[in-house]
């Protein structure tokens, strides 16, 4: 069974296989965590994203889903785009939450990467409080069966973030 572990930072220097991206459903990059992956990657990250947009996913990602890339100049391997649920467009239903992490987990699987780091989906520009997200984020990767997965990292930019987190997590027990 997987590790789990919060450390409070910057996801983009995280040294993990993969990170994921909490993304827009165009997958052209963004504000937030988004803008921060995209700056840091460099341009193949958007070339890759175009391609994608431009093969598989013609109408966008859909929210809850999630696919990986490269991570062009990251110290990662892969980006795995999700895209969470936008709570000022309605968008409320906590499974749709859940699911990013459980997809993303998902593909994490599929590539083999062992280890993989989470920010906070949809916390920011989307309006869902962090401690939901963070609750949710947490029930959803320990309920997972992680297998072939070593560590689980959740990456809180701010101390409160982290505090919502650390509750969530001592929540678990
Ligand atoms: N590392 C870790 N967490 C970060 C970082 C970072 N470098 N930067 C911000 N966060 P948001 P969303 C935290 O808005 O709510 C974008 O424009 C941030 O403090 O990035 O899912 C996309 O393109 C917050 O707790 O993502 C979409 O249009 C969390 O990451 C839209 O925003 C998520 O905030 C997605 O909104």
């Amino acid at each position: 069974m997987a590790g789990i572990e919060i450390v409070q930072g910057d996801i983009t220097t995280q040294a993990v296989d993969a990170i994921v991206n909490a993304a827009n459903s165009s997958l052209m990059g963004g504000g937030g965590v988004d803008g921060a992956i995209h700056r840091a990657a460099g341009p193949t990250l958007r070339e890759e994203c175009r391609h994608l947009r431009a093969t598989d996913y013609p109408e966008g990602l859909p929210v809850g889903d999630a696919v990986a890339t490269g991570a062009g100049d990251l110290p990662c391997r892969y980006v795995i785009h999700t895209v969470g649920p936008n709570r000022h467009e309605g968008q409320i239903d906590p499974r749709l939450l859940a699911s990013c992490y459980t997809r993303a987990l998902d593909v994490a699987q599929q590539l083999g990467v062992r280890t993989i780091a989470f920010p906070a989906v949809s916390a920011g520009a989307y309006g869902w409080k962090v401690a939901d997200v963070a609750r949710i984020a947490l029930g959803t990767v320990a309920a997972h069966p992680r297998d072939g997965i070593d560590l689980v990292r959740f990456v809180p930019y701010d101390p409160t973030s982290c505090v919502a987190f650390e509750a969530a997590f001592a929540g678990l027990a």
